[in-house]
């Protein structure tokens, strides 16, 4: 066997877990990996970002849309430092995601030398597994088992630190065999006790999140839902696990949810939850689900066997995929015999239809009726992206999500995501159509990756809502301290202008009669495009006005001057 650098060695293992995208910026602490990537460009790409924070969000939305860890190659301390917002989202997200950071060489390590950091202790405790690899000859053993930790359970993101030395030392080695995620399935029992359960429910609902989904998995919920007549709801930014027209769709549990829907939760008598967590925002601040002993008959399944009783003791703990247990679960057996008429699936999904209904809001642009023609105009693979703000909840609301990862939206509602996981998406799947859906300080979070749009290529809509302020942060102050703005107004820039400057496409849209004939402009441009929206500040939210907000707040017993 010829010796290979530990570059080439790590090189040849991301080849044998069929990596095909890496995500950096690069560094001259791991000169050596990018000179062995030289030799395997047309297997795995190294796709060239701007800022760490894009290329570790690119890598959390490749974890996200393929179930296989997204890669990122970030430098030593300031790389790692820009790049720990990606590795924030994979884990509460929980994505697979491998994060490759340069490390000084043992000849120095602990000196502090130049941009130093022990990664271990600063991913310690985001980071599913935080390691060095310190002899080349371990590389295969390290990446096999990263990719194991970061698929299997609950999926999340492992940081590996490369010393320089350890990347250009020589070692004869075999790579590491592909590695998949460890199967979890349900035991015969426990499926048939949850059929039980639901069986004999009269309010039951379905409530679907996390990861560990797949399109097989997605086809197995609807037959279940539509063989044991089940209503299902979709947990927060996971809304693309259910086709959002389907009749026994009830909506999405998460931040801004229906009322109605709230109720159902909080009303269910069997709550059969399928690979979501239960986290803050899915439960509304843990209020729709009683801590730590649910009023519903909580059957819980999920993945990660350690999330199972964190926070709320189940009838039924089931540490199983969402994949094998649908497979596993008969819905003949599961159909409730004596369910009531108002907690049906077409009662729910009426309720659905109720709420995404348009209501005025002020200005000349109109965000429901923008999204509704989006829903209309946008084939049922198109993929849609978010990040962070109050722009989202038009499109979470109204927006009929159909297909698996049709919608890539950071459960842990972090800022800056649309740009990036719209490359990542279109980069994996050039034949879908993808739009970027981004608030006007969203937006500017990464919008230096516009770059590596055009870099590369990619036919991407981004959509720019500009209210001229972070917005959602506006909302809460007005509610809670009416009149007194502070630390949320923005200038920003002409948008247009500024993708154009990138080489992109850049229109501004004024009215909502205007936004059609520029999406189509858009789509067929062939090219990175840019539509800047132009919103009236008074549109804040999706049920109040700026103004109404104010009035609102003003009336708050917080706000009101004491009584004498
Ligand atoms: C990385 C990050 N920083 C800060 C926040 C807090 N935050 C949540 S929404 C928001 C404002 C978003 O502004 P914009 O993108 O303009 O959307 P808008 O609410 O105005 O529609 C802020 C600052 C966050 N969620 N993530
Ligand atoms: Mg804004």
């Amino acid at each position: 066997m010829a010796s290979r650098t530990g570059g080439e060695i790590l090189v040849a293992s991301l080849l044998a877990q069929e990596a095909t995208h890496a995500f950096g910026v690069p560094g001259e602490s791991y000169l050596a990996v990018l000179d062995a990537l030289h030799d395997a460009t047309d297997r795995l790409r190294y796709v060239i970002c701007r800022q760490e924070g894009g290329a570790s969000y690119m890598a959390e939305a490749y974890g996200k849309l393929t179930g296989r860890p997204g890669i990122a190659f970030v430098t030593r301390g300031p790389g790692a430092s820009n790049a720990a917002v990606g590795i924030h989202t994979a884990a509460q997200d929980s994505s697979p995601m491998i994060v490759f950071v340069g490390q000084v060489g043992g000849d120095m390590v602990d000196r502090e030398a130049f941009q130093e950091i022990d990664y271990r202790r600063m991913y310690g405790s985001v980071a599913k597994w935080a390691a060095q690899i310190d002899r080349p000859e371990r590389i295969p053993e390290y990446v096999a088992h990263a990719y194991r930790i970061a698929m299997s359970g609950r999926p999340g993101p492992v940081v590996l630190a490369l010393p320089e030395d350890m990347l250009t030392a020589r070692a004869d080695v075999r790579d590491a065999p592909f590695v998949a995620a460890t199967a979890a399935a349900a035991p015969h029992a426990d499926v048939v006790a949850a059929q039980d359960f639901l069986r004999a429910a009269r309010r039951p609902l379905v409530l679907v999140g996390g990861s560990r989904w797949d399109a097989a998995a997605c086809a197995a919920l609807a037959r279940f839902a539509e063989d044991a007549a089940l209503p299902v709801a979709c947990a927060f930014r996971h809304q693309d696990l259910f086709d959002n027209r389907h009749p026994n769709y009830a909506g999405d549990v998460g931040i801004g949810i229906n009322p109605k829907l709230a109720a159902r939760v909080r009303d269910a008598d069997v709550l059969l939850v399928i690979g979501e967590r239960l986290g803050e925002t899915t439960t509304s601040g843990y209020t729709l689900v009683d801590v730590p002993s649910p009023r519903q008959a909580l059957i819980h399944v999920h993945p990660g066997a350690d999330e199972l009783g964190r926070v709320y003791q189940p009838e039924l703990a089931i540490a199983s995929t969402p994949g094998a247990f649908l497979a596993a679960i008969d819905p003949r057996a599961a159909r409730p015999e004596t369910a009531s008429a108002d907690a049906a699936p077409a009662a729910a999904h009426a309720d659905y239809e109720a709420w995404r209904a348009p209501r005025p809001v002020p200005g000349a642009v109109d965000l429901w009726q923008i999204v509704r023609w989006l829903d209309e105009r946008l084939p049922d693979d198109a993929i849609v992206t978010n990040g962070a703000g109050n722009f989202a909840t038009w499109m979470h609301r109204v927006y009929r999500y159909r297909r698996f990862r049709s919608q890539l939206a950071p459960y842990s509602g972090s800022m800056g995501y649309g740009v990036p996981a719209a490359i990542a998406a279109k980069l994996v799947h050039p034949g879908r159509s993808v739009v970027s859906w981004n608030g006007d300080g969203c937006f500017l979070m990464n919008g230096q990756e516009l770059a590596t749009a055009v870099q590369y290529g990619l036919a991407i809509v981004f959509v720019v809502v500009d209210n001229g302020m972070y917005g959602t942060i506006r909302m809460h102050q007005e509610r809670n301290y009416p009149s007194r703005v502070s630390g949320t107004a923005l200038v920003n820039p002409d948008f247009a202008a500024l993708a154009r400057a990138y080489g992109a496409l850049g229109e501004t849209v004024t009215t909502t009669e205007e936004f059609a004939p520029a999406f189509e402009r858009a789509l067929a441009c062939g090219r990175a495009a840019l539509l800047h929206l132009k919103i009236d500040p008074q549109a804040l939210t999706m049920g109040a006005s700026l103004d109404a907000l104010r009035a609102q707040g003003m009336g708050t017993a917080a706000n009101r001057p004491p009584a004498n």
